[in-house]
Formats: C-alpha cells, sequence, structure tokens
C-alpha cells in the first residue's frame, strides 16, 4: 500500500469507528503490517494508508506484531519523557518528542477480539504517536511551532514540485498521442 505523506488531507482527518471486524478488516490489518514492515516502520495507522479509520498496527521493543482496531487510551503516567520521533508520513524528519512514559490501552484485536494493554518504552511510545493518527495529529504538532511550519512548508513545496512534473508529463503523453493520431489519419 502507498503510505500518504504530510500535506495529504486524510493525515488531518478525523478517523470514524470501525463498525464490525470483518474479514476484510483482518487482512486489512495483514496488509498494513507488511506495508509497516516494508517501509522499515515499528507502526502504521490506517489513515497514513489512505484510510479514514480507527485502527492501527504496532510491531516494536522485538515485540509480537499487534493490532489495535478502535482503540481508547484509558490511562497515561505522570512521568513524561523525551525520544526522538519520526513518522513514514513525514520522511527524513526527525524531532524529540516529550510524552507520558506509559500508557494503558483497549482496543479489539484483529479477531475483534477486547484486550488491555499496559504498555511502556518504544511500544507506550508508537502507541501514542499511531493514536494521535486517528485524530489527525501528527507529532509535529506536539513540537516546537517553528519547526512544525518549516516542516509544513518543505512539505508543500515538494508536493507543489511533484504536480508540476505529473502535469508536465500528461502534457507530454498528449503531444505524443496527437502527433500519433496525425500520422494514423495521413
Ligand atoms: O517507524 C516509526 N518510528 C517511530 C519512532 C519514534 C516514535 C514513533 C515512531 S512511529 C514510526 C512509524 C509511523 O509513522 N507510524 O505512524
Ligand atoms: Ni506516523
Amino acid at each position: 500500500m502507498r503510505v500518504c505523506i504530510l500535506g495529504e488531507e486524510v493525515l488531518r482527518q478525523k478517523a470514524l469507528p470501525v463498525e464490525a471486524v470483518t474479514p476484510e478488516i483482518e487482512q486489512l490489518a495483514k496488509d498494513m503490517l507488511e506495508t509497516m514492515i516494508e517501509a522499515d516502520g515499528v507502526g502504521l495507522a490506517a489513515p497514513q494508508v489512505g484510510l479514514s479509520l480507527r485502527m492501527f498496527v504496532v510491531m516494536a521493543d522485538d515485540d509480537v506484531q499487534r493490532v489495535f482496531i478502535n482503540p481508547q487510551i484509558i490511562a497515561t503516567s505522570e512521568e513524561m519523557g523525551d525520544y526522538d520521533e519520526g513518522c513514514l508520513s513525514i520522511p527524513k524528519v526527525y524531532e524529540t518528542i516529550r510524552r507520558p512514559l506509559k500508557v494503558t490501552v483497549q482496543a479489539l484485536n484483529e479477531k475483534g477480539k477486547p484486550f488491555t494493554l499496559d504498555a511502556d518504552g518504544l511500544l507506550a511510545r508508537v502507541i501514542q504517536h499511531e493514536y494521535d493518527h486517528l485524530d489527525g495529529i501528527l507529532y509535529i504538532d506536539r513540537g516546537d511551532p517553528e519547526f512544525k511550519a518549516k516542516t509544513e512548508a518543505s512539505f508543500a513545496k515538494k508536493e507543489a514540485r511533484r504536480k508540476e512534473k505529473e502535469a508536465a508529463k500528461a502534457v507530454k503523453a498528449a503531444k505524443i498521442a496527437a502527433k500519433k493520431a496525425r500520422k494514423e489519419a495521413r
């Protein structure tokens, strides 16, 4: 699956709950895990693959692959910690972000079975990062506002360049098609 990049609308939307954990949702979880591993990530949220749904997958601390559907963070520790965060949707950008060190999360797994998990370390970090994605929040929203503005501007430029290139390619393809049509008309 293609991973959406900063600037794409879906990353800023509040995702909707998964209505029922169907075989299609189980398959989606598998596809998301594959995409996450392929991209060398430790977590991936559905909005990152263009689906505005409340689910994410995680594999942190050499841990097992975990699927969280309709998650709720029911408790966070008072104790906070700093960690260098990155995001597959903001490639090659990193910033130190302060968050609670421990969380308790409730969710459904890929079979629709409810579970509660106490997490610390990288797992707790990634769960909070992924949970934010479901509310359209990115880690840059939790860091230095100036860094956020610069990062958004730089990705907006990149996106503008990509669109320009795409348009130029379409013009070229149209010219080739027109030439071919003229040739065939002779
Ligand atoms: O791969 C990822 N690494 C990471 C490192 C520190 C804090 C959070 C993360 S999650 C990120 C993958 C991703 O963008 N998930 O949404
Ligand atoms: Ni992310």
